[in-house]
């Protein structure tokens, strides 16, 4: 029997910062009917997808981060939104700043879960690859501040749901290889992955004009050579004066984009996603057992930075 999931984006608009958790969760839940009405098993929302991109700022007051934070999860705020994917039988991914107590310390993630269409949590995900910097940096025209309010996660373990084995990644996850081949070799047929990306790079402005193409290079290169749906999903434009990216779309396993949203509101677009074709390149070009090397990838976990040849200098750029 044909393994199908009709998957749909749960694009959002921006969220500003004066915006409560309830008239976004009305904003998600208006999504979840739309994405029910056109036969959605499951629906993806972006990344810290119950408030504001709250990193663009630097703050200090800890009981001000923390008003950005989940303490538990579903809670008050969040708990229409899991009663009406249990009434309409639909799953979803949603992220969120998640405050943990470990050990009878706080500990702060960037987090998404999957639920599945019992409105059961089976899965959460803390993000591991966190960018931009840890103190302020007046120069920027915004900050980026995820290094300083998070603390990575363990890594990226799948999960059985859905009727396949589903991966989570957040953000810019979806820019490093090792990302999707360590879900790769688990076999991972689908990956959601929620974003907030700035059109503007402070360290690198070059590249503005490339976000939206960075953005699908990346999430169909990982789609394709892995032979895995991928499926990015936005939190797009002008949030409190900083614009972001849209582009929200499910990659298919030959990584052929399969269908996308069109604006940079909150839009719902669906695909009905055939987790065997995966099958299709997971077992050709990209059997892992019959065709990966190994031996000659040891630097992969042996080292972090570049180490250059004896008798190399650095490039000028990399000096910097
Ligand atoms: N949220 C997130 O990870 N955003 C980054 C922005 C660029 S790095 C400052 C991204 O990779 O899209």
């Amino acid at each position: 029997m044909p393994r199908y999931v009709n998957v749909a984006l749960g694009q959002l608009g921006p969220i500003q910062r004066a915006d409560s958790r309830a008239q976004v969760v009305q904003r998600l839940c208006a999504l979840m009917r739309e994405a029910h009405a056109v036969g959605a098993h499951l629906i993806v929302y972006p990344e810290l997808a119950l408030t504001t991109f709250f990193p663009r700022w630097y703050m200090e007051d800890q009981a001000e981060i923390d008003s950005f934070f989940e303490r538990e999860m579903p809670n008050e705020a969040t708990r229409p939104l899991f009663a009406l994917a249990r009434e309409l039988g639909i799953g979803f991914y949603l992220g969120y700043a998640e405050l943990a107590e470990e050990g009878g310390r706080s500990v702060r993630y960037n987090t998404s879960i999957l639920v599945d269409r019992t409105a059961r949590i089976v899965a959460k995900y803390r993000k591991v690859h966190l960018p931009g910097h840890a103190e302020h940096e007046p120069w920027r025209r915004f900050q980026h501040l995820e290094k300083r309010y998070f603390t990575p996660g363990p890594g990226f373990g799948v999960t059985r749901a859905f009727g396949g084995v589903m991966g989570m990644a957040i953000c810019n996850d979806r820019r490093w290889a090792e990302t999707y081949r360590v879900m790769g070799l688990q076999g991972v047929e689908m990956v959601l992955i929620g974003y907030n990306t700035p059109v503007h790079n402070a360290p690198a402005p070059d590249h503005d004009d490339l976000s939206l193409f960075h953005n699908e290079l990346s999430m169909q290169a990982g789609a394709y050579q892995n032979g895995t749906w991928v499926v990015g999903v936005a939190k797009a434009g002008v949030e409190e004066g900083v614009d972001s990216i849209g582009g929200s779309c499910i990659v298919a396993p030959s990584g052929e984009v399969v269908a996308r949203c069109l604006t940079k509101g909150d839009e719902m677009a669906i695909a009905r996603c055939d987790l065997d074709f995966c099958g299709i390149y997971q077992r050709t070009t990209f059997d892992f057992d019959r065709h990966r090397q190994p031996h000659a990838y040891g630097l992969i976990v042996e080292r972090k930075g570049v180490t250059l040849a004896a008798g190399e200098s650095a490039p000028a750029a990399r000096q910097a």
